[in-house]
Order: C-alpha cells, then sequence, then structure tokens
C-alpha cells in the first residue's frame, strides 16, 4: 500500500508527530511546507486539506489511536487488532457498490480515489463503551462515492459489509458475531456531509487496525456504527441488518446517536474516559450527539430518541 502514494515522504517524516498538538499548528504546518516549496511530495501523500469541520481539541497520539482498537475479525482484545491485523492484504481492494443505484458495479480502490477530494477531519470517537478519543482522519465525503453511483430515488438506507476472510481475519473463525460485519445508515445520514470514508490518519495511509483501505466515520454516532474495511456498499429501500443490533438489539439500537441521556443497559452513557489521559484523569460530561449536535440534530427532528434510540 504505501507504495500508491507515490512518494516515500510522508506527514510522519517531515513533521514530528508532536506538531499534531491541535488544529493551529496543523494549519501552521501545512503552510510552512508550501512556503518551502516540500509540499508537492510530502502532501501528494495523501494531499489533504484541512476542513472546518474539524475540532480544535487535540488529537490523540498515533500510538493511542493504532494500539487500542476495536476490530473483532482479529479478536476482542484491545491490542488484537494491531497484533494480528498484519495478515490482511489490502492491495487489489474493490469495493461492489450495488442495490437502488444507476451504476452499480465493483469500483477499484484507486479508481475511488481518482474522484474524490481528501480532507482531514480531527473528529472526536465516542465508543459505546464509555471510552473517545480524538482522530485525525483523511478522508472523503461518502455523499461523493455514493453520487458517483447514481443514488436512485426510492432509496431509503446504506448498508455497508466488511470483508469476509477467516483465512487473513483469525477472531472469524469464532462466532463472535455473524460475520462479515454489517452496518448501516439512513440515506441522508450517509449524504451528510459529516459522514466521511477514511483512507488514512495523521497524514498516512490507514493502519490496518483501523480498517484499512478505507472505513466509514460518523462521528455522531457510537464508534461500532463507523464500519472498517469496507468492500460492500448497498442502497436499499428497507433499515439493513446491523451486526451488533442483530447480536443484542436491546443494546444496540440502529442509530445508536451519542446520547448521554439514554444509558447502556449495562452502565451509563453520562460520561465517558479520554483514552490517554491517565490512570487518574477525571472523567468528561458526554455530549449530545457527541458534540455535533448543531450539525446533525435537524436529522432526527420529531423523532423520541429514547424510542429511536
Ligand atoms: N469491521 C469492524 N468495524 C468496526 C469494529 C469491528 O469490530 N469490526 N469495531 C467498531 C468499534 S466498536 C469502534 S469503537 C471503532 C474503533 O475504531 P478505531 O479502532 O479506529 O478507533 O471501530 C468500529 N468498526
Ligand atoms: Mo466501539
Amino acid at each position: 500500500m504505501a507504495g500508491r502514494w507515490k512518494n516515500d515522504l510522508n506527514w510522519s517524516d517531515v513533521t514530528p508527530k508532536a506538531a499534531f498538538l491541535n488544529r493551529r499548528q496543523l494549519i501552521a504546518g501545512t503552510a510552512s511546507l508550501v512556503a518551502g516549496g516540500i509540499a508537492g511530495p510530502a502532501l501528494a501523500g495523501l494531499d489533504a486539506r484541512p476542513s472546518a469541520y474539524s475540532t480544535d481539541e487535540a488529537p490523540n497520539s498515533f500510538e493511542d489511536i493504532t494500539s487500542y482498537n476495536n476490530f473483532y475479525e482479529f479478536g476482542s482484545g484491545k491490542s488484537d487488532p494491531a497484533d494480528y491485523s498484519d495478515a490482511l492484504t489490502i492491495d487489489p481492494w474493490s469495493v461492489k457498490i450495488d442495490g437502488m443505484v444507476d451504476r452499480p458495479g465493483d469500483y477499484a480502490f484507486d479508481d475511488i480515489l481518482k474522484d474524490v477530494t481528501l480532507e482531514e477531519r480531527i473528529y472526536r470517537l465516542r465508543c459505546v463503551e464509555a471510552w473517545s478519543m480524538v482522530v485525525p482522519w483523511i478522508g472523503f465525503e461518502l455523499a461523493d462515492l455514493l453520487g458517483r453511483a447514481g443514488v436512485q430515488p426510492g432509496a431509503k438506507y446504506v448498508a455497508f459489509e466488511t470483508l469476509l476472510r477467516p483465512e487473513e481475519m483469525r477472531g472469524q473463525r469464532r462466532p463472535i458475531l455473524e460475520w462479515p460485519y454489517r452496518e448501516g445508515l439512513r440515506l441522508d445520514e450517509a449524504m451528510h456531509p459529516l459522514t466521511i470514508l477514511a483512507t488514512g490518519l495523521y497524514g498516512e495511509a490507514i493502519p490496518k487496525q483501523n480498517g484499512a483501505p478505507l472505513r466509514l466515520v460518523v462521528p455522531w454516532k457510537y464508534g461500532f456504527k463507523s464500519i472498517k474495511s469496507i468492500v460492500r456498499i448497498s442502497l436499499m429501500d428497507r433499515e439493513p441488518p446491523t451486526s451488533w443490533n442483530m447480536a443484542n438489539a436491546r443494546e444496540y439500537g440502529f442509530y445508536s446517536n451519542v446520547n448521554p441521556e439514554v444509558d447502556h443497559p449495562r452502565w451509563s452513557q453520562a460520561t465517558e474516559r479520554k483514552v490517554g489521559g491517565g490512570l487518574f484523569a477525571k472523567r468528561v460530561p458526554t455530549r449530545m450527539f457527541n458534540g455535533y449536535g448543531e450539525e446533525v440534530a435537524g436529522l432526527y427532528r420529531g423523532m423520541d430518541l429514547t424510542e429511536a434510540y
């Protein structure tokens, strides 16, 4: 994969990770690279531009983001994805887009990238297990790809599937979940500009444990909605079955919007532990829609979010 970016120089080489402490510093870094004339090769890495949707909060370290993961295809321990995802081959990769679209087919990963605008999106990530991180993703809006496939008028939902390959994904050899991992969004959620497909983080191609080569990121929903290593996207007129909902519908609703007022049946969702804060860090209050309410509350106007959780 590294080769596909056509250069060996990445953000990590030209900018110490510490320089990513906050967005302002990142932008300053971008500007100085441009001024210094090495922006071409360095930024060709993922050629991403900053976005107004990014949070000013300090991103977690690359180490935190790539060593504390949920990716049950490699096991249910937090370090299993980093320990075992090396076995996954991600080149070649294609995404089947089917269902209610004008141009169904197998879209090669390289081909998908040709047509999209990569941005850096520094988003909060809130896991349903009540921990959180801030991640500097690189990605593009899902709406761009759906537009290219041509969504038909009757489509109301989008279903996503992860790769099924037990030979390489050792967790799939056990029935922890009904494989392949499946997720879904309502079409308006999928078309929202905050909803991205991430292909990188910290300016580099996305590590396998984070969902290489492309994964969904829906920052106002619990992390499990942000399905990794996607091989299929289907446009449907009905709500698709989703993995965690099939495993336990009472605990994991289809919407799963971050909501501090609706507790998980087994724990409170009112507060969260920020990963990387240290053993004695205080928990912080969880925000409605993970702090993205201004952008997305309108999608749910008139809905009872205690019922439709
Ligand atoms: N295919 C797949 N996608 C997945 C998961 C998984 O087990 N399999 N875990 C989810 C959960 S519970 C979370 S919190 C996020 C974690 O993303 P990260 O490891 O990149 O932080 O990925 C989500 N996407
Ligand atoms: Mo999660």
